[in-house]
């Protein structure tokens, strides 16, 4: 058989646009394809919901391809560890101090491929600039090319819409800016505002990261970094439990609220 370039090109066009086109109206739209992103997705569509995820940049992962300033293995604690394994990551106990390492590459690729073949799809070089509001809720995203933000070049954006959102960008809690630009003071937080990010004490940061998975305006969650990031808690450093049981969480509240 001789291979045609053309039918090769029509082969990914109409794929894709089959893709996208199946997820302009979704259960729920999480931005940032990290850890908690990733776990919140998987935890979705294993429920049945019609979940996107929009990633920035080409690969998903976030901070958890680095392990620790680059030394490539992840630490979770005993209660997180139940997550990795639903995963099918293999993880070693740490001095039987109810810690366990696990390969952080490993740890990415196969959160990943289990999320998507869970159901979750997966957009990435896709930024999330702004949202769509309703009244007073959340209704959908406004979706552009990363390569188009980056260049600076003057192109509109598309629009999706969802159900419910999620901000799972990491410290920059992006999704919550951009809501809180446009809506002074709505934020459901003790000030109606971001109330940022606190030094690093992993202890507490870890309880709070969990604690913080709610919602934080009408119809739109944080999920990981993004959660301490709101609420004002503190960072915990190269420990990855907190971002995992946040996805779970996050999956299940929204969860609840589909049904
Ligand atoms: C599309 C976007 C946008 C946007 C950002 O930073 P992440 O890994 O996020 P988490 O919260 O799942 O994990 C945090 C963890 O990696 C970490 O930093 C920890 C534990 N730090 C502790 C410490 O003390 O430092 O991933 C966020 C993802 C990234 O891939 C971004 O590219 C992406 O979100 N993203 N995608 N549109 N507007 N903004
Ligand atoms: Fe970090």
């Amino acid at each position: 058989m001789k291979l045609d370039e053309k039918i090769i090109s029509k082969a990914i066009i109409t794929r894709y646009y089959q893709k996208i086109l199946s997820h302009l109206q979704v259960d729920v739209a999480i931005v940032g394809g990290g850890p908690s992103g990733l776990v919140a997705g998987y935890y979705l569509a294993k429920e049945g919901h019609r979940v996107a995820l929009f990633e920035r940049k080409l690969s998903v992962g976030g901070g958890m391809w680095g392990g620790g300033m680059l030394f490539n293995e992840i630490v979770v604690q005993e209660d997180a560890k139940e997550i990795l394994e639903d995963f099918g990551v293999r993880v070693q106990p740490w001095e039987d101090a109810g810690y366990y390492t696990a390969d952080a590459i490993e740890s990415v690729c196969s959160i990943t491929s289990k999320a998507i073949q869970a159901g979750l799809t997966v957009f990435n070089c896709i930024s999330v600039e702004d949202v769509s509001v309703e009244g007073d809720r959340i209704t959908g995203l406004v979706i552009n090319w990363t390569p188009v933000e980056m260049s600076g070049l003057h192109v509109d954006p598309l629009s999706i819409g969802a159900s419910f959102v999620i901000d799972a960008t990491g410290h920059d809690t992006e999704v919550v800016h951009m809501v809180a630009k446009k809506a002074p003071g709505k934020l459901m937080t003790p000030s109606g505002d971001i109330e940022g990010e606190k030094f690093m004490c992993p202890d507490e940061a870890e309880k709070k990261t969990v604690e913080n998975t709610k919602e934080v305006f009408p119809g739109l969650y944080v999920a990981g970094m993004a959660c301490n990031a709101t609420f004002g808690g503190p960072r915990m450093g190269p420990i990855f439990g907190g971002m995992l049981l946040s996805g779970r969480k996050v999956a299940a509240l929204i969860s609840q609220r589909l049904k």
